[in-house]
């Protein structure tokens, strides 16, 4: 039953037309441009809860929110539109639509998460009070999904080094888990045993505190959609997409290997390091090239997702066919 519905997944790619994914460029480019100019204006509001009105205006929250230059993937960015509406997050369903159709319901602020394990200061945090506004910065990054389509994303995050060395983990902390809500009420996805909920993801922690690693609580200017993970999503762009696991409410530091949920449901298929790698094909796929959403010509992945400079020093050693 897993089997069939994985391979689901690639069918499902059909059902978006390239003409629904450019329909708004034009539009979007406008908004941005309409973002950019406004920012000194709206940029510095009262902060607050940002509603769905408000999220849809040419200037989100976090419009005016610093970009950091050493990381802007040159690609352009993915149009606004597939990015909220093309989406993975099994929760609220496996379709690439059904997290915009359900996860409006979840409800994302207030939001806490627990900070359990080999750790200084353990807890329940609030979200600002892990996540402060002078942290953020925007970064745009290439966003590879196993599946074999990827997306360009200007995030807004803070880098997870920050957030962790503020925890402060403990010599024994070598690992770091990260869990996804799990509220049957909001979430019809886990209804199905597709996975075994709540989802789970993990790094190693030299991995976490890597400076590519990011804590996500916006895009394109604009508070997370919550399909998107909100309020508060890992993203770790030279892993397969399935790492950066969305809505987190706790983060724990282990001293061994945590469990992730794609490892767990499917081993020989996903493993705990899912770097990538164009050269280990998926057993059921080709890794070696990937459909950017929103271009007709496929591409070539590249090893580590282009950032092969920056991470492939952490798997000095390591066969990474093994450790795939
Ligand atoms: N909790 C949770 N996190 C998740 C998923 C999920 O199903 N549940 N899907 C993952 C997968 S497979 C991908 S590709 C990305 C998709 O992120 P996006 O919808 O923002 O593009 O989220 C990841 N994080
Ligand atoms: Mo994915």
């Amino acid at each position: 039953m897993l089997i069939r519905r994985q391979e689901a997944w690639m069918e499902r790619e059909s059902d978006v037309t390239p003409e629904s994914l450019y329909r708004n460029r034009r539009e979007l480019i406008r908004g941005l441009g309409a973002a950019a100019l406004a920012a000194p204006l709206l940029g510095c509001g009262p902060g607050g809860e940002t509603t769905e009105k408000e999220a849809d205006a040419p200037a989100g929250r976090y419009a005016g929110v610093p970009a950091n230059s050493r990381y802007r993937a040159e690609d352009a960015p993915t149009d606004y539109e597939a990015a909220t509406a093309y989406n993975n997050f099994y929760e609220f369903g496996t379709g690439k639509s059904d997290p915009a159709r359900h996860a409006g319901a979840m409800v994302t602020d207030p939001w806490s998460v627990r900070v359990e394990g080999a750790v200084e200061r353990p807890g329940t945090y609030a979200f600002d009070d892990l996540v402060r506004r002078s942290d953020l910065e925007e970064r745009i990054y290439r966003h590879r999904c196993v599946e074999a389509w990827s997306m360009v994303i200007p995030w807004i995050g803070v880098p997870l080094a920050t957030v962790i060395a503020r925890l402060g983990p403990t010599a024994d902390a070598k690992f770091v888990q990260f869990e996804t809500l799990a509220d049957p009420a909001v979430m019809p996805g886990l209804s199905y045993p597709v996975l075994d909920w709540p989802y789970v993801e993990g790094l190693r922690l030299d991995e976490a505190m890597h400076p590519l690693s990011l804590l996500a609580v916006g895009l394109y200017g604009r508070v997370l959609p919550n399909q998107n993970g909100a309020p508060l999503r890992l993203v770790v762009p030279w892993k397969y997409g399935f790492k950066s696991i969305k809505s987190i409410v706790a983060i724990r530091f282990l001293e061994r290997q945590p469990a992730t949920s794609w490892n767990r449901a499917a081993p020989h298929e996903y493993g705990f390091y899912a770097n990538v790698n164009p050269e280990v094909p998926h057993p059921r796929w080709s890794q070696a090239s990937e459909r950017r959403i929103g271009e007709f010509r496929r591409r070539k992945t590249l090893p580590f997702n282009g950032y092969a400079d920056l991470v492939a020093p952490l798997y000095a050693g390591m066969d990474l066919r093994r450790n795939f």
